[in-house]
């Protein structure tokens, strides 16, 4: 059922702003049959409402009975008895507030996998699918002066119109798995405000207005350290531009990750960032970053917590240190695999300096002919984009992770190319082939979606799922119909920490190393490539990993284990990128 909702497209800045933020204890029920969802009828009230009955009406839920969970969490790894369970959950918070009537009232989700439904003080403000964006409400009237119930149903099942669809290979974390937030901006708010370094040198800076009275109305631009002050006023859209002309600009970059602060403000608001400028661009087969040919060298990452337990919540210092570990091989790149990860990631790659290939969930099989699936990836790439388009950090938007070549998906993915380049062509447009041609001991790229992108990317799993041996990797070659980068977004083996042998037994320690020397051999004679993200940082939680002695629900593609213990391949990637990434700054001097 689709709910009328004031769903908003979420005002950026977040981060900036002054919220209220309801982490913390929310209450929770499961609700296997989805009975909450069900309107009114007698007997029973939707869970929505959550006010005490009336008289001797049978109500068989009550919130104040329920258990508590952690917001923001997943179910699964928080309650024991929700591992596996993929279903719908209810979700319960009350606070106070006292609403400033001057001002609009914004209720913002930075996440929560999968669908949901969201209820205000029983009335419901609307749906939002998709597990990885951020959403939010126009609460104005809506919120009251004193205690306040939102109630959210989350249901993770998997289903064969979504993306991802049926099958993935993550762990499926159900909940409201980032934070939520309520917050005030004036009758007439800054929504949007963009800042991107242009070929020219300079700055390219739109504002966009939303509320009551978006139109000409004037804003200021100040970044202080670049001598910018300037005001502009906006349109009959509530849209102003303007190309800034920056003295002494320090570009942004992995070893000089230079970040100015921005404030944009108006009479009565005024929001203060921290944003980095650099140019991203192609020439035939190379990348270049302001101007200057780079090599991506990193590695892929799921967004799961170090150590035993994984996990979805991300806090600061969980994104940290998967960072940071990302940082400790030398890299000066990172493929946030696969779907958006939360805001706090982008944002701690803008300051440690790591370039982003961020990507959208659409993983595989999907249904390509479904107009549901193409709406809502229509709408995840472009959640995406309003979210990160301030991230110096992120150079590349993913569209996809091997896909069929099949007809329908390709217009599928061309309708989702020409999107993300007409909302953002400030960045590069990429995805991970699938199915390449092998003729003899030579894989040659020819899908035809490799047309449509600025850089193509493969996976390769040589040694590991076809019948070769780590060393008859040595004789593979890759080919390719484009002359564009070319990045390997994956390779790798499965390698259960604390287990050695011959390079030639499966899960070992010595079987994964010897598959990266070797992949990495075949990365050196491979003349167009651009970028490597080995599959993967750290070994993740995977349902389809059934092996009960190497793998136990864990892929183990991981060179560190879940407790962060480097495995052999741990050296041989460091080294090899270490030594990629010093001899490309050596030659820029
Ligand atoms: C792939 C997928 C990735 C899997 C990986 C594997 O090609 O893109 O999501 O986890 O292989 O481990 O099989």
């Amino acid at each position: 059922m689709i709910m009328e909702g004031p769903l908003q497209k979420a005002p950026v800045g977040l981060y900036s702003r002054t919220t209220l933020d309801l982490s913390g204890e929310w209450q929770y029920i499961v609700d296997p049959m989805q009975e909450g969802l069900h309107l009114p009828r007698k007997g029973i009230r939707h869970f929505a409402d959550d006010a005490r009955p009336k008289g001797n009406r049978l109500i068989e839920y009550d919130f104040n009975y329920a258990n508590n969970i952690q917001v923001p969490s997943d179910w699964n790894t928080q309650v024991e008895k929700l591992f596996w369970y993929e279903g719908l959950v209810w979700y319960r918070r009350t606070f106070e507030y006292e609403p400033n009537n001057q001002k609009k009232q914004i209720l913002y989700f930075e996440g929560a996998n999968y669908w949901k439904r969201v209820y205000l003080n029983r009335t419901a403000l609307g749906e939002h699918e998709g597990g990885f964006t951020p959403f939010s409400f126009d609460v104005t009237d809506k919120l009251k002066s004193g205690r306040n119930s939102i109630v959210v149903a989350v249901d993770n099942t998997r289903r064969s119109h979504q993306i991802p669809a049926l099958k993935f290979d993550w762990f499926n974390y159900g909940g409201i798995t980032r934070p939520v937030h309520v917050f005030e901006v004036p009758k007439t708010y800054v929504s949007d405000y963009e800042l991107s370094l242009q070929k020219n040198g300079k700055i390219l800076a739109t504002i966009q207005l939303a509320g009551d009275k978006p139109k000409n109305q004037s804003v200021d631009i100040t970044i202080s350290e670049l001598n910018i002050q300037t005001s502009l006023v906006t349109n009959d859209e509530g849209k102003a531009s303007i190309e800034l002309t920056p003295q002494d600009l320090q570009y942004w970059s992995p070893q000089s990750p230079k970040l100015y602060n921005v404030t944009i403000a108006k009479n009565n608001e005024q929001i203060t960032e921290r944003i980095g400028f650099r140019y991203i661009e192609t020439r035939g087969p190379d990348i270049l970053l302001n101007g200057e040919p780079v090599f991506l060298a990193g590695i892929s990452v799921h967004e799961e917590a170090i150590g035993a337990i994984g996990g979805r919540a991300m806090t600061w210092a969980e994104a940290r240190a998967l960072l940071m570990e990302v940082k400790a091989l030398g890299a000066n790149y990172v493929r946030l695999a696969h779907y958006p990860h939360s805001e706090m990631m982008t944002r701690l790659a803008d300051e440690i300096g790591l370039l982003v290939w961020s990507e959208v969930p659409l993983w595989q099989s999907l249904d390509f002919d479904d107009p549901r699936t193409l709406q809502t990836a229509r709408n995840m790439i472009l959640e995406s984009i309003d979210r990160d388009f301030n991230r110096a950090s992120v150079i590349i938007w993913s569209v996809a992770n091997e896909t069929p070549q099949t007809e329908s998906r390709l217009s599928f993915l061309r309708n989702l190319i020409d999107l993300t380049r007409a909302r953002d062509p400030s960045r590069l447009v990429s995805s991970a082939l699938d199915k390449n041609k092998k003729v003899g001991n030579t894989i040659h790229v020819e899908d035809p979606l490799g047309e449509f992108l600025d850089v193509y990317a493969v996976n390769t799993y040589e040694g590991w799922y076809g019948p070769r041996t780590p060393s008859q990797i040595a004789e593979v070659n890759w080919s390719s119909r484009y002359n564009k980068p070319m990045i390997f977004s994956e390779f790798g083996a499965g390698a259960l920490k604390g287990h050695f042998g011959d390079a030639d037994q499966r899960w070992t320690e010595d079987c994964q190393r010897a598959i990266y020397q070797q992949t990495l051999m075949l990365v050196d004679r491979t003349p167009t490539t651009r970028g490597i993200s080995p599959w993967i940082l750290k070994d993740f939680r995977s349902p389809r990993r059934y092996h009960g002695l190497y793998q136990d629900y864990w892929n183990r593609k991981g060179i560190i284990n879940e407790y962060g213990q480097p495995k052999l391949a741990y050296e041989v990637l460091k080294k090899w990128i270490t030594n990629k990434v010093e001899s490309q700054q050596s030659k820029a001097k």
